[in-house]
């Protein structure tokens, strides 16, 4: 096993991995940036070894190849754990952290590169027998376009061959929008990608996003943990996930999950990673997106209901472990949800909220698991993504796991940012989300909110005076007195004395 791991990442994930190291014995070692020089997850509790890598900007320290590689010889780490986002999906990072002699936690440099090009992946997945929506590759002159669009049928989607996540994504209705919208489209993936391969696609306006996770490890074996719903997000940014998804019935559960399995198979997945499908609620057949090849950030409610810790998994069959369950020793078991709290303005276009974390304070209980890289005095900052964190719950069945998902919303206190709690509130109690019938264009095209009235300035400013200001007395306890049990007979009472020991008998 490693002795020690370097976390290329921040905040919540990175304080996520860290737990599962200290969990298994391992040393971490943290890198940060400017911006970073304080937070959470280069604190002693969590990382071992703290390196500066650069500064505020991602390019000059969390993407930084050259840079991370450094700091993992210099701490004489045995592996890199990516998490999600920056460097995670880079088949060059996962080739140059090999040729150190270090190893990559996730897949091999050549699944990433076979799933990273859109194009090309879809071509395998047709070959490997596994769905993909009705369209056309490798086209070149307005004809091409004009003819597969035709083939297909209106509407078609339009995307870039080279990357996903919706950039250079277009839905065209029409013969007469066709030219101008590709013309836009090449634009953006030129942009975005360095590549104006477009392809075309069978439009389907109401898809679900339901991805499945799968798992495998470095000797072939490759199961899948089941699914999770994501169609609850706004321009390609995921805000509710839930497992199971309400749309699935067990055959057609195990139907894409075996598709799943296939999929990973044909690029010799090892790892932890995901496929992307889209569902069509009318006629329940599914399609083939993409391929995530990391951990992704609603890992979580996988683990909720499946009871496997996905990221030690992720360490163990790196480090050469064989993964001991086979797909019929696996089950699901009620039901998770996860709410992304975003530091953003709902009211004002979801615009991302900047300052100091005055009060933060996370909701607890049976079945609570919050997943964050702040506390309070903390400083939100416009250099990285907005999550806050990441509030998980656990119930028996859905509608008692979107009770508690309420019940914690209410609880969870953030002053000093606006967040999207109430917007998330508001969208868990819509008779559309209570029927789970919430497709990908949900939140953008049906969902209504209006946002509570606030209160007035002033008040927001008492309040927070008095929760800065006044002490919390103990409950039941006077001033000066001996603690709530000091009225009591209670001779075994911890008040009794300061230390808490009983002093003779
Ligand atoms: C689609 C689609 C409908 N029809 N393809 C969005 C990002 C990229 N992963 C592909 N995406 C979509 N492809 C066809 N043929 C709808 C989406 C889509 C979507 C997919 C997953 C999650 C959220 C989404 C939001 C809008 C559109």
């Amino acid at each position: 096993m490693f002795k020690k791991i370097l976390i290329a990442n921040r905040g919540e994930i990175a304080i996520r991995i860290m737990r599962a190291c200290k969990e298994l014995g391992i040393r971490t070692v943290a890198v940060y940036s400017d911006a970073d020089k304080d937070s959470l997850h280069t604190d002693v509790q969590f990382a071992d070894e703290a390196i500066h890598i650069g500064t505020a900007s991602p390019k000059e320290s969390y993407l930084n190849l050259d840079v991370l590689i450094r700091a993992a010889r210099a701490s004489q780490a045995d592996a890199i754990h990516p998490g999600y986002g920056f460097l995670s999906e880079n088949a060059s990072f996962a080739a140059a952290v090999e040729s150190a002699l270090l190893i990559f936690i996730g897949p091999s440099a050549d699944s990433i590169r076979a799933m990273g090009d859109k194009a090309e992946s879809k071509r395998l997945m047709k070959k490997a027998g596994v769905p993909t929506v009705p369209g056309y590759e490798r086209l070149e002159s307005e004809a091409d376009f004009s003819n597969a669009a035709q083939a297909v049928g209106y509407p078609v989607l339009v995307k870039a061959a080279a990357g996903g996540g919706g950039k250079g994504m277009r839905v065209v209705n029409n013969e007469s929008e066709l030219g101008e919208l590709i013309e836009s489209a090449r634009r953006e993936a030129l942009n975005a990608f360095g590549d104006e391969r477009l392809l075309i696609e069978k439009y389907l306006p109401n898809a679900h996003h339901i991805e499945f996770q799968v798992f495998g490890d470095r000797h072939g074996h490759l199961v899948h943990l089941f699914e999770r719903e994501c169609s609850v997000q706004r321009r390609h940014q995921k805000i509710i996930e839930e497992t199971p998804s309400p749309l699935l019935t067990p055959e057609l559960r195990k139907e894409m999950g075996a598709a799943a399995v296939n999929a990973a198979q044909a690029v010799n997945y090892h790892n932890a990673g995901t496929i992307e499908f889209i569902v069509d609620p009318d006629t329940l057949k599914f399609y083939f997106l993409e391929m995530n090849t990391r951990l992704q950030v609603e890992h979580p409610i996988t683990e909720l209901t499946t009871g496997l810790d996905l990221v030690q998994w992720q360490i163990r069959v790196a480090a050469g472990e064989h993964f001991p369950y086979e797909q019929d020793q696996l089950t699901q078991r009620g039901h998770a949800i996860e709410c992304r709290v975003y530091a953003e303005d709902p009211a004002n276009g979801f615009l991302p909220s900047t300052g100091k974390l005055l009060q933060y304070i996370e909701p607890r209980g049976p079945g609570i698991r919050v997943d964050s890289g702040f506390r309070a005095g903390d400083e939100i900052t416009h250099f990285y993504d907005p999550l806050l964190a990441k509030l998980i719950v656990y119930g028996e069945s859905r509608e008692l796991a979107i009770q508690k998902m309420q019940a914690a919303l209410r609880e969870f206190v953030v002053h000093g940012v606006t967040t999207n709690i109430d917007f998330m509130k508001s969208v868990l109690s819509h008779p559309d989300f209570a029927n789970g019938q919430v497709s990908t264009r949900w939140v953008e095209n049906d969902f209504n909110w209006e946002s509570p009235s606030e209160p007035p300035f002033e008040s927001l400013i008492a309040a927070s005076l008095v929760e800065l200001l006044v002490p919390l007395p103990l409950p039941g306890a006077a001033s000066g007195s001996q603690g709530p049990g000091s009225n009591e007979v209670d001779p075994y009472s911890p008040w009794k004395n300061p230390s808490g020991f009983r002093i003779g008998s």
